[in-house]
């Protein structure tokens, strides 16, 4: 087992991976820029590096400066979070060559499932069930027509570099699909540096469900059921639940085997997440996600397992604390990401916390990196907190979120917890009835 890990990420998941480490009796380096230099992380770490200036691109995305930190505090290992460089296969491989070891998949597995077609057709060839759609990548408007033609309209064209919803284009008829095509295509070299789509059949009114999956990286993986994150703005996800409301025992077992048993097959290793979207009773493959998930905390409540212990030791070499058929459900539990924005707008609201006070008693947990008088920095993704709540069912979820909800104090800026006291006045949601585009709907009629 390591005796040292660097975590190169900040905020709550900085924590959150402190916190593994020091149940598990491994010393815990923070990294941060100097606009975070008295960030929560910094204090909550046995050892802190100064990494570079406030903009990330100079600092939380510093390959070298990150791997210099390891290099002169002796860490072993690096937990990268998620956003920042959790997904590049390139940084992963610049860790190994130092020998140092990257706590998360390959980088031949990131770099797959990178770029979309290849992460495509790679599980469609594992057996996993895809949306109906061009094999590989459509490169001219020919192509891209008679795609359509087989598949039949409304049709989305898709960047392969993209993900998360950036360059896409939505088709509704032949006429539709030239200029789709076309600024699909011009989208994604600009945003991408890479001009390659491909085209999907558009599904009208799905759930955005994800599977999470956990590989030994020596053949033998699990699945640890579905979340339903179909509540976003944006492709920002909002609120996110566990197990989904629409999903039964054995659709969750059903594609729950497919996704372990594919993943198993490619020997990967650690925490993923396979995302569908799911419409009339059907799965379709989408996109993976080679990193642990902000919403991971749902699935660890139901479950009763520490998805960040379980990273660090197979990252070290040493087994999985469980297999499938140790694996069962307990309850329901419910995440709310608390950002500092203004509602309806969602502006970013950085500035100083003048008070803060976190939820608690049964099956509440607060993930946040605020303290009283802790100013938010202007530079970063604007979550300052995860509020996780776990019942007995649904019900009593929501209930106790609501209940949280109301102990909660962020005074000093404007946050998005009024959005959630709202939506908890909502039949749709009080009964599971959402979709997709459910959240944009609401706001849209809510506030115009
Ligand atoms: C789709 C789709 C409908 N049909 N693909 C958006 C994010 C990216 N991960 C995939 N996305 C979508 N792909 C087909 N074939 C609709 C979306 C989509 C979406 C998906 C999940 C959650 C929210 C969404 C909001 C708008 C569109």
């Amino acid at each position: 087992m390591f005796d040292k890990i660097l975590i190169a990420n900040r905020g709550e998941i900085a924590l959150r991976v402190i916190r593994a480490c020091r149940e598990m009796g491994i010393a815990s380096v923070a990294v941060h820029s100097t606009a975070d230099a008295d960030a929560m992380h910094v204090r909550m770490a046995d050892e802190s590096v100064c990494i570079g200036p406030a903009p990330s691109s100079a600092s939380y995305l510093s390959m070298p400066a990150i791997i210099s930190a390891c290099e002169i505090t002796g860490a072993q290992a690096i937990h990268p979070g998620y956003g920042f460089l959790s997904e590049n296969a390139a940084f992963v491989q610049m860790v190994e060559d130092h020998g140092i070891t990257f706590i998360g998949p390959r980088a031949e597995h990131i770099r797959i499932m990178g770029d979309k077609i290849t992460a495509k057709d790679t599980m469609k060839n594992l057996g996993v069930p895809c949306v109906p759609g061009s094999d590989g990548g459509v490169d001219d408007v020919e192509t891209a027509r008679r795609v359509a033609a087989e598949i039949g309209y409304p049709v989305i064209i898709k960047a392969t570099a993209g993900g998360g919803g950036r360059g896409m284009k939505v088709a509704h008829d032949d006429k539709g699909l030239e200029v789709a095509f076309r600024t699909a295509r011009a989208e994604a070299k600009a945003a991408f540096g890479n001009p390659d789509v491909y085209i999907e059949k558009y599904l009208q009114k799905p759930r955005h469900i994800e599977i999470q999956v956990f590989g030994d990286g020596k053949g033998r993986a699990v699945h640890l059921g579905e979340r339903d994150c179909s509540l976003q703005r944006r492709h920002q996800k909002v609120l996110e639940e566990a197990p989904g409301p629409a999903i039964t025992a054995e659709e969750r077992a059903r594609i729950g085997k497919t996704c372990a048993d594919a993943v198993a097959k490619i020997g990967y290793s650690g925490a993923g997440t396979i995302e569908f979207l799911y419409e009339d009773g059907e799965f379709y493959f989408i996109e993976m996600n080679t990193r642990l998930q902000v919403e991971h905390p749902v699935t660890e409540a139901i479950f009763g397992v520490d998805l960040v212990r379980q990273q660090i030791l197979v990252a070290s070499g040493e087994e999985m604390e469980f297999r499938q058929e140790d694996l069962s459900i307990r309850g329901h539990s419910i995440e709310v990401r608390i950002n500092a924005e203004k509602v309806p707008g969602f502006s970013p609201c950085p500035g100083r916390i003048t008070q803060y006070h976190a939820p608690g008693g049964l099956g509440v947990r607060m993930d946040s990196a605020l303290y009283d008088g802790y100013s938010i920095p202007p530079y970063y993704d604007s979550l300052i907190g995860k509020l996780i709540v776990h019942g007995r069912d649904r019900a009593e979820a929501l209930a106790r979120l609501d209940r949280a909800l109301g102990e909660l104090i962020v005074d000093g800026v404007d946050t998005t917890v009024p959005l959630f006291t709202a939506l908890l006045q909502e039949p749709d949601i009080l009964s599971g009835n959402y979709s997709i585009h459910w959240l944009e709907r609401w706001l849209d009629r809510k506030f115009g």
